[in-house]
């Protein structure tokens, strides 16, 4: 099992139980980014005060960008917001206007969310500038550090819309999606203070950007099994996103024989489990996994009319995943007719799986190399921001250990130590890219 060089200092150490003095911990460089996701865990950084939720254009969005801007500025970075809400710090190369390094990830959280998911990506970026910026060092490249408005898609039925914006623009379709209260993106914008006609302006120019670099939590065990702080993505596995809804006859509960029933919870029920024992029985890295099931009734005495299930489909390579989605889609059709129920079968979402660039990826190993950590190379389940700026530039990407892979759950958890292996690493990536040349 690898042990960590023997680096400590007692005054660090004492600084971290105390969790009170920031700046001590600079050349640990770990505390910081830890403490400022921690800041953003509560509100008025949610819209909750019970968890942590910051859903993309919210007031706890706004709210989280202003610090964030506060953060970034005294970092040494010029801060702007792009029309679509990503709040963007550059860091000035050599030469002003140069190509430049992007940094980043997504500042939105799913409900109930763990603190670090997305945050300490951005984070990340920003200690990494700082360090630069405390050196008064300048690279043949700028750096440029994004926090990405919306990536879980909690809050409209489509994910990455930032990251998407950046890379390829964001459709008319896009602009008219509702959330839950029926408010367009394009409303909400606008309420945002930003203007939706305008969304054109966030895609990145061609030149503009040299490569993209995402450090984000494993949300897997991997790192953690093998007594690893961090560990190099090569790739970022393929996800399709389904909704089906089974349409039957609401009845009375006490009147109804149960051979003259169209129960469609209880065929959603069943297509649930068909879902889980489809992706189960398949290839090893196949994962389904129904996250969302919401039905017509919500009373004892009532049989439901309509129940709808929300499913997520992975695997490492496409065509597995689609094999499985294509065997869901028959089973229940199969469900839904043995029943006799309708079925509406819709794909919401196709992410197709992301390599990460290989000259790029060799590089974040030597990085971490240089941070003293073997350079554990890992697939990533879990889709990210740099499956969409992909399409636009070369992505790499670094985990950070998770306590128990836990994520999307608020006991999510990381450390000061692992933390700052990442930000040294973060700062050897920077260097061996300017050393390698444009
Ligand atoms: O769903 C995902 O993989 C990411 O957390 N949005
Ligand atoms: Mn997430
Ligand atoms: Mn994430």
């Amino acid at each position: 099992m690898w042990e960590p060089p023997l680096f400590r200092r007692p005054d660090v150490m004492d600084a971290i139980v105390a969790r009170q003095v920031m700046d001590l911990l600079i050349p640990d460089m770990g505390l910081r980014p830890v403490a400022r996701c921690d800041a953003l865990g509560a509100a008025p950084y949610s819209e909750s005060s019970a968890f942590l939720l910051r859903p993309y254009l919210t007031a706890s969005h706004r709210h989280a960008l202003d610090l964030l801007s506060d953060w970034m500025t005294e970092a040494g970075m010029s801060v702007r917001l792009d029309p679509m809400g990503n709040l963007i710090g550059r860091y000035e190369g050599l030469t002003p206007g140069a190509p430049a390094l992007l940094i980043g990830s997504h500042i939105d959280t799913v409900p109930d969310s763990g603190r670090y998911d997305g945050a300490l990506g951005v984070m990340l970026g920003v200690e990494c500038v700082a360090a630069f910026s405390r050196a008064g060092r300048r690279l043949p490249f700028a750096i440029e550090v994004i926090a990405f408005g919306d990536e879980e898609g909690s809050r409209f039925p489509a994910s990455m819309l930032c990251s998407k914006a950046i890379a390829s623009g964001v459709s008319a379709e896009a602009l008219a999606l509702t959330d839950q209260n029926g408010v367009t993106l394009a409303q909400s914008l606008e309420a945002f203070g930003l203007d939706p006609s305008r969304v054109a302006e966030a895609v990145r120019r061609p030149g503009e950007v040299l490569a993209y670099v995402e450090a984000h939590i494993e949300q897997g065990p991997v790192l953690e099994s093998e007594g690893l702080p961090i560990g190099v993505v090569t790739g970022i596995a393929a996800q399709l996103r389904l909704r089906a809804k089974f349409v039957g006859t609401a009845g009375h509960a006490g009147t109804t024989p149960m051979n003259l029933r169209a129960d469609a919870l209880a065929a959603g029920a069943a297509g649930v489990l068909a879902v889980e024992r489809i992706c189960r029985d398949g290839a090893q890295d196949l994962v389904g996994t129904v996250g969302k099931f919401q039905t017509s009734t919500s009373a004892f005495n009532v049989i439901a009319g309509e129940a709808e299930i929300f499913i997520d489909v992975r695997a490492s390579d496409r065509d597995t995943r689609n094999a499985a989605a294509e065997h869901i889609r028959q089973e229940l059709e199969g469900i839904a007719e043995a029943r006799g129920l309708s079925l509406e079968f819709v794909q919401v979402q196709d992410l197709p799986g992301c390599p990460c660039d290989p000259e790029l990826t060799r590089l974040m190993g030597e990085a971490v190399e240089d941070v003293g950590v073997p350079a554990r190379m890992l697939m990533s389940g879990a889709g990210h921001d740099a499956m969409a700026v992909a399409r636009i530039a070369p992505v790499a990407m670094l985990f950070i250990r998770c306590e128990g892979g836990v994520s999307h759950n608020s006991a999510e958890q990381v450390t000061y130590e692992d933390t700052g292996f990442a930000a040294r690493a973060m700062v050897a990536f920077v260097e061996r890219l300017e050393a390698r040349g444009l």
